[in-house]
């Protein structure tokens, strides 16, 4: 075999790849675009390097620089969520989450999650990080018409089960956690509260959503790529309500599930972080107000958008029952294939084991708000997905105008600008 010749195929598929997006209209609620200045780290020297424990407490020499990195990334992100600690280490958010579950909870203990099918995480599912530590899964009730956890029989479960942890944060994430409401449930039992923010991190970060780390939550994790448009990363933030738990948590990260903590997305957490800081607010608004007004317009074209008395969502995503149009799969093959990348998902009365062919489809706006988009294009978005959902038009013809649309918004907003001829860190 031609090893050059197949080593320059998979170049070619990487850069066609990147056209297609260039092309596409790209609404998976757990992607985003990473900006110039974060991106210039990915190929820098930090890639090629090893760190292991914290700053000053190293096992390899050579961090000297990456300490600095690390302690600027750990102050910008206890400023941007006004959290006493954070541990930048985690490599995703799944890795955060099991660095979490690693460090509170022992095999056997009980734990209470969302359930899959209402729209959590698979880490937080039996068949995901959650069964793998040998935990007892009790998952929350869960009212569909306000899809979210139904706060009177949750409130008697907690009571009644009293949990070692209580896990809050879904994937498909449109409204609060009843924090608040089910604050006394949780105090009283004593339990550690813990949010999966991956979803919502920046919106959280920009003063929209909730607030979790003053409504109760003690440990809040995420990944730093979905609506914080950072590195494919994670972050583990805490209120530890003593030392000895947040050594646990510390333990958790390292060793419990990692070593090296590859330094050149950790150099880009660290840009993002700052870029948030500076710019964080007035996305996280316009990502809310994007969401609501895409939700509206699919709602007036009739697209069985879930939660119209709600207002659709108070997040980046909407989820949308298309069931009386063909299901989920048909209908994300056939906006693939007018360049419109979303997933199907399952809703709540999805059985769990119908993931490849589920009522429904999710759609998060973070990307393309992160282009520039603003409500009048989620009125065209809307439009687009109704030609290829309801009217089953010719994709082909749709994909003509997809490009169009997304050939109007090419730079990447909210960040720190990069001027032409700008003297990026040589590879070696
Ligand atoms: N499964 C991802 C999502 O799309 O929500 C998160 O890891």
């Amino acid at each position: 075999m031609d090893y050059e010749k197949e080593a320059m195929d998979i170049r070619r598929l990487a850069k066609e790849h990147t056209q297609w997006f260039h092309d596409s209209l790209p609404m998976i609620a757990s992607e985003n675009l990473i900006s110039p200045l974060a991106r210039e780290m990915l190929i820098s020297d930090l890639h090629n390097r090893y760190a292991e424990g914290l700053p000053g407490a190293r096992y390899y020499q050579g961090n000297i620089y990456v300490d600095d990195i690390e302690r600027k990334a750990i102050d910008l992100a206890k400023e941007l969520f006004k959290v006493e600690w954070a541990d930048v280490r985690p490599i995703s958010g799944t890795v955060a989450n099991m660095a979490t579950l690693f460090g509170l909870i022992k095999p056997g203990g009980t734990i209470m999650t969302p359930n899959v099918a209402d729209g959590a995480h698979i880490s937080s599912a039996k068949f995901g990080a959650v069964g793998m530590r040998g935990l007892n899964g009790v998952t929350y009730p869960f009212d569909t018409d306000i899809m979210n956890i139904d706060i009177d029989k949750a409130d008697k479960l907690i009571r009644e089960t009293s949990p070692k942890l209580a896990l809050f944060g879904m994937s498909v994430f449109l409204f609060p956690a009843p924090l608040k409401e089910l604050r006394d449930a949780l105090e009283e039992t004593g339990c550690y509260v813990w949010y999966d923010a991956a979803h919502v991190l920046g919106l959280i970060a920009g003063g929209q959503f909730q607030d979790p780390l003053r409504e109760g939550v003690e440990v809040m994790t995420g990944s730093t790529h979905k609506t914080l448009p950072g590195p494919q990363r994670g972050i583990l933030l805490a209120n530890p309500r003593n030392e000895k738990m947040q050594n646990k948590l510390n333990y958790g990260v390292f060793p419990g599930v990692s070593s090296n903590h590859h330094l050149h997305t950790m150099a880009a957490l660290a840009i993002s972080l700052a870029e948030h800081l500076a710019f964080g607010k007035e996305y996280a608004a316009q990502t809310v107000k994007n969401a609501q007004a895409l939700g509206q317009a699919m709602h007036e074209r009739d697209m069985g958008v879930l939660c119209p008395d709600q207002g659709f969502t108070k997040s980046h995503t909407i989820a949308v029952d298309v069931r009386k149009n063909g299901g989920g799969t048909p209908l994300v093959e056939a906006m693939e294939q007018a360049n419109i990348i979303a997933n199907k998902n399952l809703l709540p009365w999805d059985d769990v084991n119908a993931a490849q062919n589920p009522s429904g489809i999710r759609l998060g706006v973070q990307e393309l708000t992160r282009i520039g988009m603003k409500e009048g294009e989620m009125a065209e978005v809307a439009e687009l997905l109704k030609r290829i959902i309801v009217d089953h038009e010719s994709t082909a013809s749709v994909k003509e105008d997809v490009k169009v649309l997304k050939h109007q918004f090419t730079k990447v907003q909210y960040c720190f600008t990069v001027e032409e001829g700008y003297d990026y860190i040589d590879i070696v």
